[in-house]
């Protein structure tokens, strides 16, 4: 079996808290296959130290890359969060573009282009990850490999025209334009590329479905990620899991409780969110003291700006709801600013009686498979979740809400809280089933034989 080489701006160096739905999945993908793991390793030094650092765990070889603080201002801060990230979930207002940035982002991608192509054999597969590194196969190429090479975009591929407002989006286009196969998350974000394609650059649509464009000839499909669901199970049955649900458990007694888990983003929502759980309690007074809502949602450390607004928001909407409502011994939100084990967060999810998973856009979403996954099967909770999830588009039994609807989503709380055993149970074992068909070792391997039968094609 040929080498499996992955790269993407971080990696899970072994012992990190692992936040962030890339670094678990594709983090489970390379422990089972074996393989390396190349990007950057989170430091930031004076000066470029040239080479990269090696060492191995287990049978992951991590391969890192030092920043200096002009490129990880201009490539990380300003290009990837500040300009790719907004655009990416249709934040075009947010966005913040600057030639500049785009400059240090180009240059970093050649720099790592240099040092990736110095690991490489010829037999090697190369497989690279998310909006951080759009012109990293390209740079491969200049550097004469010749090997195929796969992207994975985590995050969703929005309308063409949303793209197009990027100043840099013809140079990023051909860039990308050197992947031999392109993966997005769901069939929406396949298509949303391909018309991209097709009206900003002339791409014609062949009949075997690939496309031609700026002289190649590349292929575009969905490889929906998934968890491991059984994992996911075993640690909502752990010790941690019981203890986390029995603290918990004593504060909020026989309340029934409803559960968010987010990184603090803008795209995931959470004031639209808190707003319905505020508008559940203002229309049904019957639901007063008796419905907690648990959000945990720790601050992205590198949006230090955006993350303050939200963070004021939240703490205001907050703030309003307990205000009016809590009681001596009863309050409504429980806001917490961290981060928790996954063995914490399954034990918390199996406690609760209904999962709210409502971004405004989101690659996929793990949390929705996470929480479907830590179920109890004899009394599983419920899940509302945004149909601007790329989960929504195969958890079709999921309660699904428009996120900017904040009446609807509290009326789909409402009857999330009233449902009964037998449909609840029903609406579970669907979206099981379809965690459990789509887990993580089946998007890896749909996504590697693709690229290896594309490997074959071209001999
Ligand atoms: P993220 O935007 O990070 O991922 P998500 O898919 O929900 O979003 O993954 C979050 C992961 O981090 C989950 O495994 C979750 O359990 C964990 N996590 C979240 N909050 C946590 C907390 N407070 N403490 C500990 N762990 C926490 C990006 C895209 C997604 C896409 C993934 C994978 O934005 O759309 O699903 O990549 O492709």
């Amino acid at each position: 079996m040929s080498r499996l080489i992955v790269a993407s701006n971080r990696t899970a160096t072994p012992g990190e808290e692992r936040a962030g739905g890339l670094a678990v999945a594709v983090g489970d993908a390379l422990a089972e296959r074996g393989g390396v793991w190349f990007g950057w390793s989170g430091e930031i030094v004076p000066r470029e130290t040239r080479g990269i650092r090696m060492f191995v765990d287990g049978n992951v070889d991590y391969a890192l890359a030092d920043l200096t603080p002009v490129e990880h201002q201009g490539y990380y801060l300003d290009f990837a969060n500040r300009a790719l990230w907004p655009v990416l979930h249709y934040r075009v207002d947010l966005a913040v573009f600057d030639d500049a940035a785009y400059d240090v982002y180009a240059a970093v991608n050649r720099r790592f282009g240099r040092l990736l192509y110095q690991l490489l054999r010829p037999e090697d597969l190369v497989w690279v990850h998310d909006y951080h590194f759009l012109l990293l196969g390209d740079e491969l190429r200049a550097n004469g490999w010749r090997g195929t090479i796969g992207f994975f975009l985590h995050v969703p591929f929005p309308a063409p025209e949303v793209f197009a407002a990027l100043p840099q989006h013809h140079r990023l286009a051909r860039g990308m334009a050197a992947f031999n196969l392109l993966g997005f998350q769901t069939a929406r974000d396949v298509g949303n590329f391909t018309r991209y394609l097709v009206e900003e650059h002339g791409a014609e649509v062949l009949e075997d479905g690939r496309i031609k464009v700026f002289d190649h000839v590349i292929r575009a499909a969905a490889f929906p990620i998934g968890i491991e669901p059984d994992e996911v199970a075993r640690m909502a049955e752990s010790d941690e899991a019981r203890d986390a649900a029995c603290r918990l458990g004593r504060i909020i007694e026989n309340r029934a409780l409803v559960i968010g888990v987010d990184r603090m983003d803008y795209s995931k929502g959470l004031p639209q969110r808190l707003a319905a759980f505020g508008r559940l309690l203002d229309d049904n007074e019957g639901l007063r003291g008796r419905v907690t809502l648990l959000q945990i949602a720790p601050p992205s450390r590198e949006s230090v700006e955006a993350y303050r607004d939200l963070r004021e928001e939240l703490d205001r909407l907050t703030g309003r709801v307990n205000g009016d409502y809590s009681d001596l011994d009863w309050t409504p939100i429980r806001y917490l600013a961290r981060s928790y084990s996954r063995e914490v967060l399954s034990g918390l999810f199996r406690l609760a009686r209904v999962g709210l998973v409502t971004p405004l856009h989101d690659g996929m979403n793990l949390v929705a498979k996470e929480y479907v996954a830590a179920q109890d099967p004899e009394d599983p909770g419920v899940l509302v979740l945004s149909e601007f999830a790329g989960a929504a588009e195969r958890m079709e039994t999921a309660m699904q809400v428009n996120p900017h609807d904040v009446g609807g989503m509290a009326d789909a709380i409402r009857r999330a809280l009233e449902m009964s055993k037998e449909e609840r149970i029903e609406r579970w074992k669907v979206l099981m089933d379809e965690v459990s068909d789509h887990d993580i070792s089946v998007w890896r391997q749909s996504f590697l034989n693709s690229l290896e039968a594309i490997g074959r094609e071209a001999g």
